[in-house]
């Protein structure tokens, strides 16, 4: 490396920062307001926010449980409340956001702003894979963006709009906290990753673009579940073991943010489908499973319910559970031929 290359100057002037590269591709798109990128604005304050709460929380005290059941029956933990607070704090007054969904809370929040009815929706998972946050295993922040249409007042009225499905997201994305703190997201135009410099608190560009490969050599489940699981998915985790897969690798930290990373890198599949003690499957079809589907379908993956893309999937109820099949489109392929032909 040359001098002039080293130099930590012009390396700052190479950085693009998230605020950076969301500006670029509005400006790629003449109609778009500037109120989305007000709304993302929102959401990566509170990730930075969460992230330095996740960094800190054996010290900070913010470890163990509320002592509180959520709408799910979860326990709630600490963290997943402080995660909560700073998204709603950080995306109350933007005016562009309309209603918030959280997987911790029953009902959506309609926000009210004195210049009328924000158009966006932010449906999210404030804090994902709860049960490793003691154990300082990877969690993360999923959210899934749908623009209001009716922007009729009213319980109902505002249910109608949220319950869109996964198609109409105009945006969705994650962040792991990990060994560095990572935001993905997508608005239909490619999926780009950002990695947070926690020296200067902003998310700075890793990869523009990313594609996931078209078949993996891992595959991710929880597998103590298997005796209840779908004939097909039976089949095909039996495949994986031959000789003739040549061989897989089993991957599975139970953080579906931490598991679709992985395998939105490297290529293989996640799956968890419905079980004895989860019927419908465990994951939520709009804060976990479609925002992962939108993203997958971008990097050229695939994602369905073991019977249909989980995209066209109409949402009856805000905290739906679906089955989840998810990640390089030759395993997902591989797996809905043997669910047609043995039973999804
Ligand atoms: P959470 O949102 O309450 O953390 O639950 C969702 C998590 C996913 O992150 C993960 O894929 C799954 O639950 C793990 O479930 P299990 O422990 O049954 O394998
Ligand atoms: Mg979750």
């Amino acid at each position: 490396m040359t001098d002039r290359q080293s130099d930590p100057a012009r390396q700052a002037g190479r950085l693009r920062t998230i605020t950076q590269h969301i500006m670029e591709q509005q400006r790629a798109h003449p109609t778009a307001t500037g109120d989305f990128s007000l709304l993302l604005g929102g959401l990566t304050l509170a990730t930075r926010m969460i992230s330095a709460n996740v960094r800190r929380a054996g010290i900070a005290g913010v470890l163990g449980t509320t002592g509180d059941i959520n709408v799910q029956g979860e326990v709630v933990q600490k963290l997943d409340d402080i995660a909560d607070t700073a998204i709603r704090r950080c995306l109350h007054y933007r005016e562009s956001c309309g209603v918030l969904a959280s997987e911790e809370a029953p009902e959506p929040t309609v926000l009210e702003h004195p210049n009328g009815v924000g158009k966006y929706i932010l449906i999210y998972d404030p804090l994902d894979g709860s049960s490793n946050i003691d154990v300082d295993v990877s969690v993360g922040t999923i959210f899934s963006v749908l623009q209001r249409t009716t922007f009729e007042t009213g319980k109902n009225a505002v249910l109608k709009d949220v319950l869109q499905p996964g198609v109409k997201q105009i945006a969705a994305g994650y962040v792991i906290y990990g060994s560095s703190t990572v935001l993905v997201y997508t608005t239909g135009a490619g999926v780009h990753m950002f990695t947070l410099d926690p020296m200067i608190g902003a998310y700075i560009l890793a990869a523009e673009n990313l594609k996931m490969p078209e078949v993996g050599k891992m595959y991710s489940t929880n597998e103590a579940n298997l005796d209840s699981y779908p004939e097909g998915i039976k089949k095909y985790l039996a495949w994986c073991k031959t000789k003739d897969a040549g061989p897989y690798t089993s991957r599975y930290i139970g953080s579906l943010v931490a598991d679709f990373h992985r395998t939105l890198l490297k290529g293989g599949v996640f799956i968890y489908p419905s079980t004895a003690k989860a019927p419908k499957g465990k994951l939520r079809l709009m804060c976990e499973a479609n925002p992962m589907a939108f993203i997958a379908e971008q990097a050229g993956g695939m994602a369905s319910d073991g019977k249909m893309r989980i995209l066209d999937k109409q949402p009856g109820e805000l905290h739906e559970r679906t089955p989840l099949i998810i990640g390089s489109k030759k395993d997902v392929q591989r797996i809905l031929d043997l669910c047609e032909k043995h039973g999804a």
